[in-house]
């Protein structure tokens, strides 16, 4: 089944895993529309309207049926993204790496939130599996 998916990575937050987003944006893709692909794809931010930037971010919330947010690098921008999926409802997996990072107690604290830890970038694949099944 192709859903519509939401995939939250960090922007401004720092782009040390950009290259994890991509590999993952490519894998989801292979079954699912992908809605944010430029979160993998654009290596520099280019010269974008934040008002436009938060109007469609916050369509294509909307418009998903579920999201999926990298978030081992800290992101405002991300974690505002969870809490207004929280608010209509969406699913929502969050990925990180707890060899490199403590997730926010704000994330790991909300029961709504399915949180995976991994700690070889391997192990991301079966998880984006399992939550596709
Ligand atoms: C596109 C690619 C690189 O830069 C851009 C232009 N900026 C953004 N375009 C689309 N979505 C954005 C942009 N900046 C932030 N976001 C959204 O916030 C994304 O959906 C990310 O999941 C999240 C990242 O937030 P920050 O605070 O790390 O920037």
């Amino acid at each position: 089944m192709s859903r519509k998916i939401y995939f939250a990575g960090s922007i401004r937050g720092g782009r040390n895993d950009a290259a994890l987003y991509r590999r993952m944006i490519d894998f989801l893709k292979e079954d699912n529309i992908v809605l944010t692909e430029h979160v993998g794809y654009l290596a520099k931010e280019v010269s974008h309207n934040d008002r436009e930037i938060y109007r469609q971010d916050t369509d294509w919330i909307r418009e998903c049926d579920l999201l999926i947010a990298e978030c081992t690098c800290p992101s405002l921008g991300v974690g505002y993204e969870l809490a207004f999926a929280e608010k209509l409802n969406k699913p929502c997996h969050i990925l990180y790496n707890e060899k490199k990072a403590s997730l926010s107690a704000m994330l790991s604290g909300d029961p709504y939130f399915h949180v995976h830890a991994y700690s070889d970038e391997k192990e991301v694949f079966g998880i984006l599996s399992k939550i596709l099944n």
